[in-house]
Order: structure tokens, then C-alpha cells, then sequence
């Protein structure tokens, strides 16, 4: 019976030191020391010894059992320490990895441009004023002089929204310059920027959405003079000191007298090139004196006040400022174009 303990305690040393993992690991515990384990079974056999036998091989068994318990925890903690640490090596965080990059987005460049020339407006006392881009027809039309039979209230130029033609999308931002005296006494120092809506096809010049930035000075005094100061000063802010401005005589129902201004070329200096057309100026906009009729529309005295507006096209500006040929890629959202503003 000692041989058959010896042989058991051998060969358990033998399979529980070969073994490699956990779970093999209690499979070798059930076999050795489980209910149905070879030591339960052969204490279990004791009964059948000559008596004098017994309490040595029952001391030599239970021996064997702790013998072969103390091996099984021993390798279970070497075995756990081992799994631990390749599962350890397998989860581990690779710091040394590229981050992640999120997309953070990107500023339109005509809002970058508003934001500058807001700025810019901000700084000689001008406030952002806005409006709705669905006005009424008084407000975009009749309030502004415009006759009722001008081309641009034409149904081929505007996006009328009912049949009496008394709703549209705006085609300037001028009603904002409307509303605001409508409910503002003088003085006003107001810059109004927005989309505008104008039934154009579209080719590279011209877009049926397109974005204005007009602006409006009201006071007791004013002349063609300071408006000119104005725009000589926003002209200098937003696109260098050495830009020069100047006035061509023109006609607008909503002022008197009127003008469209020009900046000295900023890719010639005014020398001429094949942007400016050779001519040294690069035509911006239309400017002007408030039309009295204008005032007496919103209830201002023509006698006791002055004022001058002029307007601003962004995308112009921004496609002159940038050298861009085609008024469509502000708003294809093409990432490859918007990213390099
Ligand atoms: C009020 C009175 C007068 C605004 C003005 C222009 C001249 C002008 C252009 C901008 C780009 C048209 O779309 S565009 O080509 N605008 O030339 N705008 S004077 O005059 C006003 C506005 C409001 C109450």
C-alpha cells in the first residue's frame, strides 16, 4: 500500500509542476483530492488493512493529501502570477501610439470676413443690425424709393412668396436699415449683414443666394465727405494702408446723389494688371446720401437730418481679397476649399 502512496505522491509531483494552466490545474485537484479523488478512495480503503496497519498508512495517506495540497497551491499562485502578467501584456495601453484626431471644423471664410469687417465697424461706433430674409415688399421696395415699375422689383429678378407679390426674400439687406429707423430715432450707426435673394442663374459670378454687409449713418450732419472718410478708413483696416478709394457718379433710387466706389487695385497697386483689368481699381460697390423720400418713408425729417449708406458685396470682397475665380465654392462645402481660409 506505502508503494501505491509513493507512486501516487510521484506522479502528482510530476503532473502538477508539468502543469500549465489554472484550469488544468483543478482538474489535477479533483483527480487527487476530490470526493471521488484517488487519496479519498484509498482512505476510504483503510478499513480493509490488518488493524496494526492502519493508523500508518492513514498517517502516510493524510500526509500525501497535504503534501500534494501545499503543491497544487503553490503552482496555482506561480500559474496566476503568469496569466496575470500575459493578460497584463496583452491589454496594456501602447502610449506610443498616434492619437486619435478629431475633426474640430472649420470657419467659413465669409464668416471669417464678417467677423473682420464687424470689427473693423465696431471700432468707429457701428452696431450689427439684423433682419428677417422673408420682408415684405414695402420694407425691401417702396420704403427705398424704388418705383413701382424698377427693373429689380421685376418678377424675373425677385422670389416673390404669394400671388399679391406683398412678401419676398429680401434682395438686399437695406429693409434692415428700414426696421431700424422705423424704430430708432437718430442717430444711427448701424452695419447689416445677411443673405440675399436674387432669381440669377448661376455661373461663376453670380449665385441666387449671395451675402451683403450695407451700412447706414444718420445724424444731424453728414456728408459725402465723412462717408468717404468711412470707407477710406475700412479700406485701409481690411486691406492695407496703401489702398486708396474713389467715387464714380451713379444712380440709386434710395439715395442722392449717388456713387459706386472703387479701391485701388491691391494686386497691381493700382499700376494695372490683368485682375483690375489694366485699369489700376477694382470696382466694390454703390454708395450714396440718403434720399429724403427715404426719410420722410420712416418718419425722419429730411430738414433736420443727414445720412449716407453704402453697400458691400461679402463674396466680392472675399474673392478679391483671396483671389478666388468662382463664387461657387463658397457654397459646394468642399472641405479641400473651406479648409484654406
Ligand atoms: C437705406 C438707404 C440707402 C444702400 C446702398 C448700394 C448703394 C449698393 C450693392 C451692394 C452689392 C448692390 O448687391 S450689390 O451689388 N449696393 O450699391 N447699397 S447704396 O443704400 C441704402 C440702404 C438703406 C435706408
Amino acid at each position: 500500500m506505502n508503494d501505491k502512496l509513493a507512486i501516487i505522491g510521484t506522479e502528482a509531483e510530476e503532473k502538477i509542476s508539468g502543469c500549465r494552466s489554472l484550469a488544468e490545474l483543478e482538474a489535477l485537484r479533483v483527480l487527487y483530492l476530490g470526493r471521488k479523488g484517488e487519496l479519498t478512495e484509498l482512505l476510504k480503503s483503510v478499513s480493509s488493512l490488518p488493524s496494526e496497519e492502519r493508523p500508518s498508512f492513514g498517517a502516510a495517506t493524510n500526509r500525501l493529501k497535504a503534501r500534494i495540497g501545499e503543491l497544487l497551491d503553490a503552482r496555482k499562485s506561480a500559474l496566476s502570477a503568469v496569466e496575470l502578467e500575459s493578460r497584463h501584456s496583452q491589454e496594456a495601453l501602447d502610449f506610443t501610439l498616434p492619437g486619435r484626431q478629431s475633426f474640430a471644423g472649420h470657419r467659413h471664410p465669409l464668416s471669417q470676413l464678417l467677423e473682420e469687417i464687424s470689427d473693423i465697424f465696431h471700432g468707429m461706433g457701428f452696431s450689427v443690425a439684423e433682419g428677417p430674409d422673408v420682408e415684405t415688399s414695402w420694407n425691401n421696395f417702396d420704403a427705398l424709393n424704388t418705383p413701382q415699375n424698377h427693373p429689380s422689383r421685376d418678377m424675373q429678378d425677385t422670389f416673390y412668396l404669394n400671388n399679391d407679390q406683398s412678401l419676398l426674400l429680401r434682395t438686399h439687406t437695406s429693409p434692415v436699415q428700414i426696421r431700424t429707423m422705423l424704430s430708432q430715432k437718430p442717430p444711427v450707426r448701424i452695419i447689416a449683414p445677411g443673405r440675399c435673394y436674387r432669381r440669377d442663374a448661376i455661373d461663376a459670378s453670380h449665385m441666387p443666394v449671395f451675402q451683403q454687409c450695407e451700412g447706414l449713418y444718420v445724424d444731424k450732419k453728414a456728408s459725402l465727405a465723412d462717408l468717404k472718410g468711412i470707407l477710406n478708413y475700412f479700406a485701409h483696416q481690411l486691406l492695407g494702408e496703401k489702398i486708396k478709394i474713389r467715387f464714380r457718379p451713379h444712380f440709386f433710387p434710395f439715395t442722392e446723389p449717388s456713387v459706386e466706389y472703387d479701391f485701388s487695385c491691391l494686386f497691381c497697386g493700382g499700376q494695372g494688371c490683368r485682375v483690375c483689368k489694366q485699369s489700376g481699381w477694382l470696382e466694390i460697390s454703390g454708395a450714396g446720401m440718403v434720399d429724403p423720400n427715404v426719410f420722410k418713408n420712416v418718419g425722419y425729417d429730411p430738414e433736420t437730418c443727414q445720412g449716407f449708406a453704402w453697400g458691400l458685396g461679402l463674396e466680392r470682397v472675399a474673392m478679391l481679397r483671396y483671389g478666388i475665380n468662382d463664387i461657387r465654392l463658397f457654397y459646394q462645402g468642399d472641405m479641400r476649399f473651406l479648409k484654406q481660409f
